[in-house]
């Protein structure tokens, strides 16, 4: 059955007013003509194996895990909880690491590395490198003046996300919260970031960056080798008095927006709203955001596509990748049978990933997994197919917008045409006026050709599926 939400609804659906979705701006700044990678809970030498896949089908960047010492145990965020800025991990060695930077910048594949600043473990005990630690006391580095004693809520931690000086100064989660305003601190933290720098990192995630002043993060990022790339976390939040947009200045930024829009459309099997498309649904201008599908957060909270819906994850990766909304990031991950549940490990670590992948290199999606089960997700035909689609549309825009029950498709300027069906069930025939010149073209995903005849594409779409046409 066909839904359509309206323009209100979907903002509503993303938690905001309807006056707050404005549209996103592509520019030829920024890094927008990159495409990313996370890999999550992959180790180094993992990375560093699919390095060369990720450089052959060209992607720019790949997010790595937080690779500092952490607390040790199963559940997978564990790494959350720095206990030093060691870099021993449940990923490997400072080596191994270091090798990974290495051979993934020998594929073209730059590493952003997931930088933990905004807290310490939660925790007493002894870290995964034989650091022995307790809260607000990590020897070497941090004592209890480094950090905020907020005495607002009745345990220090955050209870109210509307307030901003609970947000920025109590505990999240109640891991211990740096003051990154103390020169102690940003110093404690350059040298982090100098070191993953010196051995080849390009860029940074800032975990939990809503929870640090945008000033701070500004001041700290100031003092970091010009062309560091910064990519922050900030959730957008109805209501909130911290907004994505005030970390604009020092980094790009996470459209969560986005990726909840993509699960409504898809599972809803409904076209975008009349007179909307995704360019809209976006509210970070297009050069500072990342566009995404699911990330670890979100596939475990439900908010977004995750691998129980494998055809509705690569119709909306096809979907992001013909779009011209942001900087895309691929997500890649294993199945979990419950939020804690890590990724198979053993005493040294976490295990090797395995890509059921053919002579291609290529890995087909299934309709279901075993918890463990690395999904490779990266490797499915379709991402390589639209990562073609986006390198021949690059610099295009988005125009000839066709929406018809659950079809929704574009064309790209002169260069290509996108389409899919979102219906489960009913086969669509659809057909459209393009900007792309009367001839012949081949669809990425199939192979098959099309023809443009009298200024109309036309097709029959089976259901839950897609065309990315080139010419050619
Ligand atoms: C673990 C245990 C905890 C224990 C803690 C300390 O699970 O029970 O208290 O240890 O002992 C990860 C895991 C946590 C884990 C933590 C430390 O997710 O389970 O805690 O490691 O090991 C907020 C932050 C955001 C954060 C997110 C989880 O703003 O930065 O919470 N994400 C990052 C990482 C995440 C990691 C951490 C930070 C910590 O990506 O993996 O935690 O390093 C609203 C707020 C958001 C808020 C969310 C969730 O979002 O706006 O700011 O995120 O709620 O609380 C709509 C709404 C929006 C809402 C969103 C999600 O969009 O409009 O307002 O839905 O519900």
């Amino acid at each position: 059955m066909s839904k359509s939400l309206s323009a209100a609804a979907l903002c509503a659906t993303a938690g905001l007013a309807l006056t707050g979705c404005v549209p996103g701006s592509q520019s030829e700044e920024g890094y927008v003509d990159q495409v990313g990678v996370q890999l999550f809970m992959y180790n180094w030498n993992s990375v560093a194996a699919e390095c060369e896949y990720l450089g052959e089908i060209g992607v720019d960047w790949v997010l790595v895990a937080p690779p500092q010492e952490h607390i040790v145990g199963d559940n997978w965020w564990t790494i959350y909880q720095p206990v030093s800025y060691r870099l021993e991990s449940r990923f490997g060695t400072r080596e191994e690491f270091a090798a990974m930077v290495k051979t993934c910048g020998d594929n073209g594949v730059d590493v952003i590395a997931d930088a933990v600043i905004n807290h310490m473990a939660n925790n007493n005990g002894i870290g995964y490198a034989g650091t022995e630690f307790t809260k607000y006391d990590y020897p070497g580095l941090y004592a209890l003046e480094d950090f905020h004693q907020c005495d607002i809520t009745f345990d220090d931690s955050i209870q109210n996300y509307a307030d901003r000086t609970e947000v920025q100064t109590c505990e999240l989660l109640g891991l211990p919260d740096l003051d990154q305003s103390r020169p102690n601190v940003r110093e404690k933290i350059l040298g982090y970031l100098n070191d993953l720098l010196s051995l080849g990192v390009k860029g940074f995630r800032f975990d939990a960056a809503k929870h640090m002043a945008a000033s701070d993060l500004e001041a700290i990022v100031s003092e970091l080798p010009e062309g560091t790339r910064i990519l922050h976390e900030v959730i957008r939040g109805s209501g909130e008095d911290v907004q994505p947009e005030e970390y604009v200045a020092s980094g790009d930024l996470w459209e969560f927006t986005y990726a909840y829009a993509l699960k409504s459309y898809l599972e809803m099997e409904m076209v975008v709203p009349e007179g909307q498309d995704l360019r809209y649904i976006g509210h970070v201008p297009s050069e500072s955001a990342i566009a995404f599908v699911s990330n670890h957060d979100t596939e475990r909270n439900g908010k977004t596509i995750n691998y129980n819906n494998i055809v509705d994850f690569e119709l909306a990766t096809m979907l992001m990748l013909a779009e011209n909304y942001g900087q895309p990031m691929l997500y890649s991950s294993y199945a979990f049978a419950g939020y804690d549940d890590g990724p198979n490990q053993t005493e040294s670590g976490v295990s090797d990933v395995k890509c059921d992948a053919n002579k291609a290199g290529v890995v087909s999606p299934k309709s279901s997994y075993e918890p463990g089960d690395w999904i490779c997700q990266h490797r499915f035909a379709s991402t390589a197919a639209m990562l073609k689609f986006r390198k021949a549309v690059i610099g295009t825009s988005v125009d000839g917008i066709y929406q018809s029950d659950s079809s929704y498709g574009f064309s790209r300027d002169d260069k290509g045409l996108f389409a899919l069906n979102a219906s489960s069930t009913a086969t669509q025939n659809i057909e459209f006026e393009t900007t792309l010149p009367d001839g012949e073209y081949t669809d990425l995903i199939s192979g098959k050709k099309f023809k443009v005849e009298g200024g109309k594409f036309s097709a029959e779409l089976a259901a839950k599926s897609a065309v990315a046409l080139i010419r050619g």
